[in-house]
């Protein structure tokens, strides 16, 4: 990852992230009964999708485009100290193309929870803005949305006054780093101890910790700290917030919405060699086709910025992946459904998340693929070819299944 470090000497930067740390006079490691809960819970998809970033760069824009809620997006720094929740339909071609060989009565799409978080501006954690709450509130999400000013506008004050979303996120990252840092540090102390006490884990513990140290030292995030994915176990616990897996969205102006801009291909070069997805959106332009009643009034507005489709909706099924969801399918007259699993669920587990009954009562599963299903346009249609099948218990669902569940109580 590229950033500031490069340049600065190591002592530079330790000054710079005591001074920060100094201002962190709190105890962070507050864990929320409710998320423990939530990941324990096999069957929970209450997961939750973020939205972070510098104030007045168009996070509630972007936020009411996905969820067609009108939380107040506004200019003033530091307006809003609460988030803003969303259940987002996931947006599913697939739906409606079975239903060109059903007709159902009503479409039901998957949902995914997206929370708009109140702003952050340097220095939030001393005090300024909304910061405290702003990383509490981060700690609750599972996964980020950051969002980037990546557009020129004169009437638009940015809050450090001029747009550079390299550094944007930087500043950004930061106060998430400092944060994480401390809760390293701290559980080092701890593992120290254990070390004395001869626990046999505890030095390899130590190892790890170290390393993650010395990453968020130089300004990386959790999430790419050069460590093998099993000793990823030492700081499971922790929930580092530079650790939860992230989408970058750059809010772009009309023109780029496509082809991006000389913003955004500066934020490429600086994630350049991070697994890592990036979205354009025009943020503005698709708050004001979202306004319009009129479908065809909008596909000519999307046409007009050369998109099929608006930018939200890529964002929307990016996050609904980032967060290793995936739909399946129950088709019938009265309704075609998309209901929402994790990836490698099995099919009494995925019939469980319909109702219980479904899961205790399970016998077997009877499968057809969504192509198989559009290819030979019917039921019959797909078991003449010979691709219906009957599946048992430890079948696991593949994204796209259309099922029919079995079962007995
Ligand atoms: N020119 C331009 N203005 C935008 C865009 N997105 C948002 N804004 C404006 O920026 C201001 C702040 O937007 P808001 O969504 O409230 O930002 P937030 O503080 O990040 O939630 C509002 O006045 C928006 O109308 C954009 O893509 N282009
Ligand atoms: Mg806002």
């Amino acid at each position: 990852m590229s950033n500031s470090g490069g340049s600065e000497n190591k002592a530079a930067k330790l000054v710079k992230i005591n001074k920060i740390k100094k201002a962190f006079n709190r105890n962070f490691e507050i864990i929320f009964a409710s998320q423990i809960f939530n990941h324990l819970h096999p069957y929970n998809m209450a997961l939750n999708c973020g939205i972070i970033g510098l104030t007045n760069i168009g996070k509630t824009t972007i936020f009411n485009c996905m969820s067609n809620t009108k939380a107040e997006a506004s200019n003033f720094a530091f307006s809003a100290t609460k988030s803003n929740i969303g259940m987002v339909e996931v947006p599913d071609n697939r739906l409606y193309e079975i239903d060109k060989f059903v007709h159902t009565q009503k479409i039901i799409p998957a949902t995914v929870e997206i929370v708009d978080l109140p702003g952050l501006a340097k220095g939030a954690s001393q005090g300024e803005g909304v910061g405290n709450k702003f990383l509490a509130d981060i700690q609750q999400m599972d996964a980020l949305i950051h969002v980037l000013r990546c557009f020129d506008d004169d009437n638009l004050a940015h809050i450090e006054g001029s747009v550079d979303p390299v550094r944007d996120k930087e500043i950004v990252d930061l106060e998430l780093q400092v944060r994480d840092l401390d809760l390293v540090t701290r559980k080092m102390q701890r593992v120290e101890k254990l070390i004395k006490i001869g626990e046999k884990d505890a030095k390899k513990a130590l190892d790890v910790l170290k390393i993650y140290q010395d990453h968020l030292e130089n300004f990386g995030n959790a999430r790419n700290a050069p460590v093998d994915k099993a000793d990823t176990k030492y700081v499971a616990e922790l929930q580092l917030l530079t650790d939860k897996p992230v989408i970058y969205v750059c809010n772009v102006d009309e023109k780029s919405a496509l082809t991006g801009n000389k913003y955004t291909e500066a934020l490429e070069k600086s994630l350049a060699g991070e697994e890592t997805e990036i979205i354009y959106i025009a943020g503005e332009l698709e708050a004001e086709i979202a306004e319009l009643e009129d479908e065809e009034d909008r596909i000519v507005f999307l046409g007009d910025a050369n998109l099929t489709e608006p930018g939200v909706n890529r964002l929307i099924r990016a996050a609904y992946s980032l967060l290793h969801l995936q739909s399946f399918f129950t088709v019938g007259p009265k309704e075609i459904r998309a209901w929402t699993i994790r990836k490698g669920m099995t099919a009494p587990q995925a019939a469980g998340v319909i109702h219980s009954d479904l899961e205790r009562g399970f016998i077997r599963s009877e499968v057809m693929k969504y192509e198989d299903f559009i290819k030979y346009k019917s039921e019959q249609g797909v078991k003449d070819a010979g691709k219906f099948k009957i599946e048992g218990k430890n079948y696991i669902v593949e994204e796209g299944d259309i099922l029919h569940i079995r079962f007995n109580v």
